[in-house]
Parts: structure tokens; sequence; C-alpha cells
């Protein structure tokens, strides 16, 4: 049986997880090294029974500075139709800066093709906003996407993680259907 493949694009601000994200899904849970700030695209891929998962990571640091206003173009690239979003749920100075982005990105993009799924992370934190709020705080209604899903998560290496399965249970909705 051929494999099918699943493309995801994980964006948002620098310092949101986007690193430990992908490290979460990626790498065994006993192996995790701490991140650096990401300067380029981070990507592994991972098989999981017959779906072949690719995720790339768009880097904010170093010089990519701007970065965000290549998201878009590295969704083509990748003909991704599967987004996460990562949020800092507990840094409130940059929720709206966070729902900027993703408008601009949204925007920019044929939103009702892709499947989007919110990250809060850093639940850990007091104070971190629920998965709901941080949905409610960053995406713009009048953008429909295919399919919205927040997930609340702890993905600091060290900590004990959440969300990381129902991320991926997510993700594995995401795979086309075969026919
Ligand atoms: N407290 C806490 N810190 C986290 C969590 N996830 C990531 N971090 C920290 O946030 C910082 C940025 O993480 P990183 O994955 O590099 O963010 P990126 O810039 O979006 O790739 C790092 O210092 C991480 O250790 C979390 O769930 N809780
Ligand atoms: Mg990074």
């Amino acid at each position: 049986m051929e494999s099918r493949k699943l493309l995801v694009l994980i964006i948002g601000l620098d310092g949101s997880g986007k690193t430990c994200f992908l490290q979460s899904l990626g790498e065994s849970r006993h192996q995790i090294p701490y991140p650096q700030p990401t300067s380029g695209v981070n990507s592994i891929r991972r098989t999981i029974g017959d779906v072949e998962y690719s995720l790339y990571e768009i880097g904010a640091g170093g010089g990519l500075i701007k970065a965000r206003l290549y998201w878009s173009e590295f969704l083509k690239e990748f003909k991704a139709k599967t987004v996460v979003y990562v949020v800092d749920a507990a840094n409130h100075q940059r929720i709206d800066e966070a729902k900027t982005a993703l408008s601009q990105f949204s925007e920019k993009n044929k939103t009702e093709n892709l499947q989007l799924l919110i990250v809060a992370n850093k639940q850990d934190v007091p104070g971190a906003l629920t998965p709901a709020q941080v949905l409610q705080r960053v995406k713009e209604v009048n953008y429909k996407y295919k399919s919205v899903h927040a997930v609340g998560t702890v993905l600091r290496p060290g900590k004990k993680r959440e969300g990381v399965y129902e991320s991926y249970t997510y993700l594995q909705s995401c795979v086309p259907k075969q026919i």
C-alpha cells in the first residue's frame, strides 16, 4: 500500500514554542534537546502506520526576523494544507500581535482549504489563557477554515508534557482519506 502524506506548516511568533512542538512530535520523549532560536526552516519526518508526516517549522530568529511575511510563501512552497499556529498563552502582552500575524496570514490564503490547529502553549504558567480563550483572542471569525481545533499544551523540555497526543489526533484527522 502506498503511504499517505501529510505536510504540516508550523508557524507562530518567536518564542511561542514552535521548536518544542516539532520536537515533541518527532523525537523520543527522553531526548529533547533545549531549543535554540530557529533562523531557518526546521523539519522532521515521521512515519506512523501508513502515514508519513513532514513537519516544517518556519523560524523567526537570527536573520529571519520578518519570517512571518514569508509564511504564505512557505505554505505554497511546501503545498501544505495543515497549519499549526503556536501561541504563547502566558504572554498576554503579545496576544494581539499573535492575532494580527494570523490575520495577515489568513488574508493571503484560501483558508477554506486549510486545516488549522491552534496550540495554546505554556499551560504550566499560572495565568495562561485557556485554549478556548486563545482561540477567541487570535482567530478572527470572518476567516473560515476547513476545520479548526485548539489544544492546550505544555511542551517545555523537562516538564511533564501535555497536549501532544491530542495534537497528533487532530493531525491524523487531517490526513487525506484514501479513495
Ligand atoms: N513554561 C513553558 N515554557 C515553554 C513551553 N514550551 C516552550 N517553552 C519555552 O519557550 C521558549 C521558546 O521555545 P521555542 O520552542 O524555541 O519557541 P519558537 O521560537 O517558537 O521555536 C524556550 O525557552 C522554551 O523552553 C511550555 O510549555 N512552558
Ligand atoms: Mg524555533
